[in-house]
Formats: C-alpha cells, structure tokens, sequence
C-alpha cells in the first residue's frame, strides 16, 4: 500500500489539517501517517483557540521512523507554526527524502491579501527556504505574494502575470508550482501550474462560488498528493482536486445547516471514489 506521512496541526474542531488530510487521504486508498505539529482547540478564524506546540515531539518521531527503516511515497506538509518548527520539518525532508517520492508543500499561512494569526514576516522568509526542497508547492496567490514579496491582487490580473509568478516562485527552488484561487474571469476560478523542468504551463479553470469556507485549501491539497501518489500526473491530480473543492463548497453552499468554518466534505467521498476508480 502506498504511504504518505502528512505534517500539520491538529485543529480539533472546524475543518481543516489533520482531519481533513487523513479522511481524504485514507478514503484514496493510501496509508496516511500523520505528525502533527500542534494541537489547537479550533482553527484560527475563532477567538480563544488554545495551542499545544508539539515541536519538541517531531525529531523523536523521527529517530524512531528512521530506526525502523519506514519510506513514504510522499511527505506532505501543510500548517506549520513556527520558524523553529520550519527548520526541524526540513531537516526532517532530509531524512526521508528519496529519489522516488514527492516532497508537496503547502505553504499555508495567508489568505486573502493578509496572513493568519500569529504569522510574521521571519516565518514567511523561512517558508520560502523551506520550499527549495519541494517538488511541488500549491500556494494561493496571497500566499504567492507574500513568498515573492509582491503586491497582492485580488482581481484584474492576466494569465501572463501568473505565468510570471509561477516562474519567480520556481526561481526560490521549488521544481513546480501550482497557484490556486487564480481567476481571470467573473465567475471563474481555477489553478495554474508551472513545470520548471519541462518549462511547460497547466491551466484548470471551474466555475466560482462567491463564498469561501475555511479549510478548503487541505481538502485541495490533500486529494492532490493523494492523486500524484495514486500515479495521476501532476495536471491531471491538480484538476481532480480543484473538482472535488468545487463539489465540496456546492454541496455545502446546498446544505441547510451548513457553517462557514468547514465544508462538508464527507457527503463528496462517494463522489471522490467514483472519480478515482473511473479514470
Ligand atoms: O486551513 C489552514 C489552517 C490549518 N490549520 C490552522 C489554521 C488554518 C487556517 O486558518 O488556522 C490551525
């Protein structure tokens, strides 16, 4: 069985890391093994969350992972709290990386034009060294901007402006790159991708949903490793998972009681399965 280890938080409540990452992950069929980097009472959109960093826990998981020989075919990392946290993840990449497996960074830390909670500006500039190692990241283009140290646009950008973002982001080191939320049209969204090695670009636009629900970054993420694990191509996985966030938001946005702090993913499985075993 194929096997990813996944480092991010634990958000106990409202959707998002972890328990997003491992019903995604699992429901493709792939082992998920998981570190998580904190425990928090909730994600940061509410006020009051507790945090239990849990750094001092990674470097001995990873002695005992390394004693016992165990590979992955892919690590997949997503929220991380700290620039201390950041370098241990590294040094952590070190150890397991191979010439086979997939180095997947999601370097979450900002939306919207503005970075979450407790974020500064050293994390940023650490996040950015940390994606050298990545053969693919997948930042949003707030993300994109801050990584860049660009000016953030909301809208009124061309395909030619990304392409040049997604060049500059390959330029830090990572060998791919995908932007995701990019929109060139009214109701429009999607994601581009830039191949370094090939020089190549990928373009996958859907309709927009005017309504953003937290957590659908790991959901995107989460069935896009698991897809490239699965042996779809990096295109082909980028746009599964743009699909299954879209069908996720509409089944939510349909959805009577539904909350904004997460997206009701678990009524999409069915659809995630049917879409893997028919391509
Ligand atoms: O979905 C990204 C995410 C993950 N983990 C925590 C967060 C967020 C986004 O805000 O707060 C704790």
């Amino acid at each position: 069985m194929k096997r990813i280890v996944t480092i991010q938080d634990i958000s106990c409540l409202g959707k998002c890391s972890l328990t997003v990452a491992l019903p995604v992950i699992s429901a493709m069929g792939i082992e998920c093994s998981i570190i998580p980097t904190a425990v928090l009472s909730t994600h940061t959109m509410f006020k009051n969350f507790t945090f239990l960093d849990l750094t001092d826990e990674i470097n001995p998981i990873k002695e005992h992972w390394l004693s016992e020989k165990f590979e992955f075919d892919a690590i997949y990392t997503g929220y991380l709290g700290s620039t201390r946290q950041l370098e241990i993840v590294s040094e952590f990449i070190d150890s397991f990386k191979t010439k086979k497996n997939t180095v997947f960074i999601d370097p979450v830390m900002a939306d919207n034009g503005k970075l979450y909670p407790g974020f500064t500006t050293d994390f940023v500039k650490n996040m950015a060294k940390l994606i050298k190692k990545a053969d693919i990241i997948v930042p949003n283009m707030t993300e994109t901007s801050f990584l860049l140290n660009t000016e953030y646009k909301s809208s009124g950008y061309s395909a030619e402006y990304v392409k040049d973002l997604l060049k500059k982001l390959c330029d830090l080191g990572a060998k791919k790159a995908a932007i995701t939320g990019v929109s060139f049209n009214k109701g429009e969204l999607g994601v581009m991708c830039y191949d370094s090695e090939k020089d190549s670009y990928y373009t996958y636009m859907h309709k927009k949903i005017d309504t953003s629900f937290h957590g659908t970054g790991d959901i995107f993420s989460s069935c896009a490793i698991g897809a490239i694990v699965d042996g779809y191509t990096e295109e082909e996985a980028l746009s599964l998972a743009a699909d299954f966030t879209l069908k996720c938001i509409e089944t939510t946005v349909n959805s009577k009681d539904h909350v904004s702090y997460g997206v009701e993913f678990e009524d999409c499985i069915p659809y995630l399965i049917k879409r893997l075993s028919a391509e």
